[in-house]
This record gives C-alpha cells, sequence and structure tokens, in this order.
C-alpha cells in the first residue's frame, strides 16, 4: 500500500538521521574530527581522480566542501529511504542497508591519518542507534491495527498492552526525529567548544622582534579601488582558501606540536608556547596557489608573523645530503619544499599570525609555513605537525603524486581588475589597473595594450619587497567606440617579461596573459 510504504520510508529517514545524530553526539565526546559524514567526505577527497578534484576546485571554488558534503547527504537519504522501505518486507534488509553505511563509516574513519582507536566509535555507535531506531519503527508500523473489520483476531499489540494506531505511530517517529536533532545539535555544541577557536581566542602574540615594514605612501588609489582594483593588503577575511580538508582540522595550540627528524643531528619536538617565546619576525608575503589560472583569484598578501625555517633548521643541524623538507600537517597532507628556497636567506617561515592575529583556522591554525617565491602546494603547509628533512630521490608528497611539479617557484603574472571584462564604458580617458606578481625576484615593469597594438608603460606603485605583489595603473585613452581587448604583461627583477604561451596549471603554474573585453560607448 503506498501510503504504508511512506511512513516506512519516513522510518528510514529518521534512522539515518538518528545514525547521524548519535555520530556526531559520540564525535563531540571522543573525537571531533571524526562524525560520520565528515570522515566519509574526507575519504571521498583523498580517493577520488586529480581531474576530478581540479575540475571540482574550479567549478566550486571554495564552496566545493560544500556541494560534496550535500551530495554524500542526498545518498545518505535516498539509502535511507530505501532501508525503510526494504524493511518493511524484510527487517533483515532493511538492517544490513544500515549496516553497511555504518560500516562504510567506520572503515573511512579507521583509514584516515590522524585516526585514533575512538575515530571508528561514531560510525559505529551512530549506527547501532540507528539500527534500533529502524527496528522499532518497522515493528510498530507493520503491526496489525488492533480489531480492523476484516481482521477479528486481536492485533500482537493488544496482547494486554493499550491500543495502538496513527497516534502512537506519529508518537514514536516524532520522538526519534526529536532524538537525532538534539543529539546532532548536543553533539555540534560540544565540537564546537572544544575545537580549535576557543584556542585561538586564548592566544596572545608576541611583539615581533623584526617588525614589517611600513606600507609606502600610494598604495590602493582610491578610485582605482572603487572601481575593483584588488588592495594591496588582501584582509584574512578575503584571502583565497585552497585544501584538502574538507572541514578545517581542529587543532589547539595547546594540542599541538611539531617534531623535526629526518636528516638532522639533533631531533627536536617544538610545543607553541617556545615557539612564541622565539625572536618571531612579520614580514608582507603575497602567496599563490598553483592552480590559478591566467586572470586568477587563488593569490593574497598578508603580513606574517613567525620564525625563521633557516634558524629552526639550523638548531637542529641539517646533514648533508639532505634537498628537502617533507611536511605533513595534522589531516595527512603532506609537501615536500626544497631546502634550498627554505634556507637561502629569503622570509621562509613557520608561521602564527596572520595580519596581526592567531592563524585564523581556515588558514592553518596553530602553525603553517610559508616561503616566498613557491606556490602554496610546495611551501605553505597548514596544520603542519611534521617536518622531515629528506630528500626528493627519497619520497614524494600529496600533490605531487598526484602528477603536479616536484619544483614550484611562482610564475611571474599580473591581472587586469579594472574595467570588469565586458563592461561598457563611456569614451575617453579609462583607467585601466590591476596586480602583478613574481615573487621573490620582484615586478620591474608592467605594460599594457589595446588589440594587440604597441605595448604602453603602466605605472607600477610601491610594494614593500619583492616578495608581494604590486599594483599597476594605466590611463587609456579610449577614443573609438567599439569592442576592445586590453592585455597586461610583467617583467620581473631579473628583466624576464611574463610568457605569452597559453598553458593551463598543470603540471606547474598557468602562463599566458591576461586579456578584458571591453565596449566603448
Ligand atoms: N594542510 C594543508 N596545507 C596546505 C594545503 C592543504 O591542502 N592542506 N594546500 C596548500 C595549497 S595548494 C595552497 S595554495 C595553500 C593555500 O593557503 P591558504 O588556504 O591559506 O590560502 O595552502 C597549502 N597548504
Ligand atoms: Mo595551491
Amino acid at each position: 500500500m503506498e501510503g504504508n510504504r511512506r511512513w516506512h520510508a519516513l522510518a528510514g529517514l529518521l534512522a539515518a538521521a538518528l545514525t547521524l545524530g548519535v555520530g556526531q553526539l559520540v564525535a563531540g565526546i571522543v573525537s571531533p574530527s571524526s562524525a560520520p559524514l565528515v570522515v566519509v567526505g574526507d575519504a571521498v577527497v583523498d580517493r577520488v581522480p586529480a581531474w576530478l578534484k581540479d575540475t571540482a576546485i574550479r567549478a566550486f571554488g571554495s564552496h566545493d566542501k560544500t556541494v560534496l558534503l550535500t551530495t554524500i547527504a542526498v545518498v545518505v537519504a535516498l539509502l535511507a529511504v530505501l532501508a525503510g522501505v526494504l524493511a518493511r518486507r524484510r527487517l533483515a534488509l532493511g538492517v544490513g542497508v544500515v549496516g553497511v553505511l555504518g560500516a562504510v563509516g567506520v572503515a573511512a574513519a579507521a583509514s584516515r591519518p590522524d585516526a585514533t582507536t575512538f575515530s571508528p566509535l561514531p560510525s559505529a555507535l551512530g549506527a547501532a542507534a540507528g539500527t534500533y531506531a529502524l527496528v522499532v519503527l518497522t515493528r510498530r508500523l507493520t503491526r496489525r491495527p488492533s480489531r480492523g473489520p476484516g481482521d477479528p483476531s486481536p492485533g500482537r499489540g493488544a496482547a494486554g498492552g493499550p491500543p495502538t494506531g496513527p497516534p502512537r505511530r506519529g508518537v514514536l517517529l516524532g520522538s526519534t526525529a526529536a532524538a537525532a536533532l538534539v543529539s546532532g545539535g548536543a553533539g555540534q555544541f560540544l565540537v564546537s567548544t572544544r575545537s580549535a577557536e576557543e584556542s585561538r581566542a586564548r592566544v596572545v602574540l608576541p611583539e615581533p622582534a623584526d617588525p614589517a615594514p611600513a606600507l609606502p605612501a600610494g598604495l590602493d588609489p582610491a578610485d582605482a579601488v572603487a572601481s575593483g582594483l584588488t588592495t594591496y593588503a588582501t584582509g584574512s577575511a578575503d584571502f583565497y582558501r585552497v585544501d584538502t580538508a574538507l572541514v578545517v582540522p581542529d587543532v589547539t595550540a595547546e594540542r599541538w606540536s611539531l617534531r623535526i627528524h629526518g636528516r638532522v643531528e639533533r631531533e627536536l619536538t617544538l610545543d607553541f608556547a617556545t615557539l612564541l617565546a622565539k625572536p618571531l619576525r612579520e614580514r608582507w608575503i603575497t602567496l599563490t596557489c598553483v592552480s590559478n589560472e591566467v586572470g586568477g583569484s587563488y593569490v593574497g598578501n598578508a603580513r606574517w608573523l613567525g620564525y625563521p625555517l633557516q634558524d629552526l633548521l639550523a638548531e637542529v643541524g641539517v646533514t648533508d645530503g639532505a634537498d628537502m623538507l617533507f611536511a605533513t600537517s595534522t589531516d595527512g597532507f603532506t609537501l615536500s619544499a626544497p631546502l634550498a628556497e627554505a634556507t637561502d636567506g629569503r622570509d621562509a617561515m613557520l608561521v602564527v599570525g596572520m595580519d596581526g592575529r592567531p592563524l585564523p583556522r581556515e588558514h592553518g591554525f596553530p602553525v603553517r609555513m610559508v616561503i616566498p617565491g613557491l606556490y602554496g602546494y610546495v611551501s605553505a603547509c597548514k596544520w603542519v605537525t611534521d617536518l622531515e628533512v629528506t630528500t626528493f630521490a627519497e619520497k614524494t608528497a600529496y600533490w605531487t603524486d598526484r602528477g603536479w611539479a616536484a619544483k614550484g617557484p611562482v610564475k611571474t603574472a599580473s591581472r587586469v581588475d579594472v574595467p570588469r571584462s565586458f563592461a561598457k564604458v563611456r569614451a575617453g580617458r579609462v583607467p585601466v589597473a590591476g596586480v602583478a606578481w613574481a615573487q621573490h625576484r620582484g615586478v620591474s615593469r608592467v605594460e599594457v595594450r589595446v588589440d594587440e597594438g604597441e605595448w604602453d608603460e603602466a605605472l607600477v606603485l610601491p610594494s614593500v619587497s619583492a616578495d608581494t605583489w604590486c599594483q599597476w595603473v594605466y590611463d587609456w585613452d579610449a577614443s573609438e567606440p567599439g569592442t576592445h581587448s586590453i592585455q597586461v604583461r610583467a617583467t620581473d627583477g631579473t628583466g624576464t617579461p611574463q610568457t605569452d604561451v597559453v598553458v593551463g596549471p598543470v603540471p606547474d603554474g598557468a602562463t599566458g596573459y591576461d586579456s578584458i573585453t571591453v565596449t566603448v560607448v
């Protein structure tokens, strides 16, 4: 009967909701990073082919994680409906589906690189609660109504108990839903209060022993910024985020420690207080993602507070033959940074602060790396807890295992921000502006050309160092109505102009000129 099947489908859904709710509660108590949906999502992220991941990052940007979690939730809901409907005919089948879901969660939790003995518990206990709910609800729904007109024998429920029927059924379903909500909500509360956010609020950063230079005058021309020019300082709220972590790893400063080992004379384990007590350095550094497309937005400039990797490595004494620093984060992400760039005197740092505040959680709280001049995937490990001094011959890391280049120096790039592409502009003087970067080499000039004509010099605004991007402005005399293309190119501090060869981000960064189309009216 259709209507009846719908009740069973609902029972399946509620059993699944209780599974997730209890899972969340248990996660909140024993293992905040092991909530069932999250561990399954993490496992999916680690197993999808690299091309699919790249496409997802490109298509959904920072919403890729929401899309993935929603997809998993929809799949779970469909399986839950199936479990409910199957249980109506054969209870064991429905229970089997819930069991398989629980087993997937347990396996995913156990396979996490940061798994502990507690990690599988949320999925296991959640599935147990869900199974129990499915059995109870299904039994109740399949029970014959007592003394139905076509059934003169009394229903099983009538054997001494109160009469059963729709109200009882509704109460049972309703209380399952309430239990799912309450446990899920309580679990969510526990997860968030035991979290890194609280720990971050307690951190007091010391004054830098070596402060960042003051920003030069003349940055952020108001009219250009008003029409869309990127500001020199990005601000952590607007800073791009790229990582493989489905939920932001929950690392408290109190729990954090960093082990430095491998080809070193003296192994070292560092805790957060010891790191903060060291003489810290503050620097403006522009960070870029290798998967940034020409004209893309995976680039940002911040004031980072940290301790030089060079000094840390001197403390442990790097032995001969090492050429790589293999960094591991709490969530198992790894990267391989070239030792040469980490120790050649540039501001390669173990970072604790961003723009005068403790690192935001999504940018690596409590500690990350930053090495100016290298793309993030070979330099900027967030939530870093392990540094192994080793060689490129010995080890490969997360993205290099997926076809990206072993070394990732940032390529010279420039971008037009103003006018917006496909804008209509009034004939006359049209302000054109944007940013350019060639970290650690610096930008020496920026040129603009209209309709592939002659390159013309743009005004490069000051920057604090070669490690940051710069803004540029150009006054375009737009006299001819119609559609025009505007292109930009930068030349780095060594005098090498940006290449016009168009390549995509894989394997070592996109090149080609950024170009916009505008219509003069
Ligand atoms: N733990 C961890 N660190 C990571 C990554 C990651 O996936 N996990 N991604 C790297 C990449 S590819 C980039 S571009 C930078 C981005 O740093 P942001 O998110 O703070 O901008 O972090 C790097 N560090
Ligand atoms: Mo990246």
